[in-house]
């Protein structure tokens, strides 16, 4: 039979095999998240190749965590505000949790429901490598709240960009006007990051995709790409 993930069919298919037959080739949309450390481009990519996608007919969205639905981007704030300097480690973990399961279930499920692609810039990953690893709280301590948040729904494939925590800090440093609370933490706290995700990584190599991040942003583009192809028409 033949496998749709949301790229809008033709009329040549829809006259061929009838909307009736279409509509039972409809798949779910694929969970596609992002990951990295900070300045590792996730973005800028992930919005990139969502552009190109979108332009040649593939039903895929974009969306960020911590973020992506009211509820969520109001407790990014709280998480980012770099005056919340009191926040405690468990605490930062919770919010985020119920950040992602607020966006989970508002945005991206129904979605997923519809036949459309998420490609989400963040998810459970992040929060194993930065308060498992980077806060020290221990990995299987996050993810076990996190499976409370997220009920056992992990993406189908993550694609992991990768680079150390010098370069990625260099890059922000360079680029960005403001510095988040987590920004400005120490490149010890980013080097436990970096660690954290090396570990996610091994944890789940049958989900992950890895990238050199270091490369340009033009050539980390179109491997991105050339990977959300593959699992698209897979
Ligand atoms: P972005 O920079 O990707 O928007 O994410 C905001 C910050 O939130 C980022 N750190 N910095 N700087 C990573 C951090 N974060 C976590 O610590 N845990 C999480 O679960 C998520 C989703 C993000």
């Amino acid at each position: 039979m033949r496998r749709w993930y949301g790229k809008v069919p033709s009329s040549f298919d829809r006259e061929a095999n009838g909307c009736c037959v279409i509509m039972k080739c409809m798949k779910k949309g694929l969970f596609i998240t992002f990951e990295g450390p900070d300045g590792s481009g996730k973005t800028t990519v992930s919005t990139a190749v969502v552009e190109r996608l979108q332009k040649e007919g593939y039903q895929v969205r974009y969306t960020r965590e911590p973020g992506g639905s009211k509820i969520a981007e109001e407790i990014r704030d709280v998480i980012l505000d770099p005056k919340n300097t009191e926040m405690d480690p468990r605490c930062e973990a919770l919010l985020y949790a119920a950040a992602r399961r607020q966006h989970l279930v508002e945005k991206v499920l129904p979605a997923l429901e519809e036949g459309i692609t998420i490609v989400s810039d963040r998810f459970v990953d992040s929060s194993l490598a930065y308060q498992g690893y980077g806060r020290k709280i221990g990995i299987d301590e996050v993810y076990s709240i996190n499976m409370f948040a997220i009920e056992g729904k992990l993406p189908d494939k993550t694609i992991y960009l990768d680079i150390d925590a010098k370069t990625g800090l260099d890059r922000i440093n360079a680029n960005r006007a403001s510095l988040d609370r987590l920004d400005q933490e120490s490149e010890d706290f980013h080097n436990l990051v970096h660690a954290g995700y090396e570990a996610v990584v091994e944890k789940y190599k049958d989900r992950m995709v890895i990238v050199d991040a270091s490369k340009s942003v033009d050539e980390v583009i179109n491997e991105c790409y050339s990977i959300m192809k593959g699992l698209l028409n897979d």
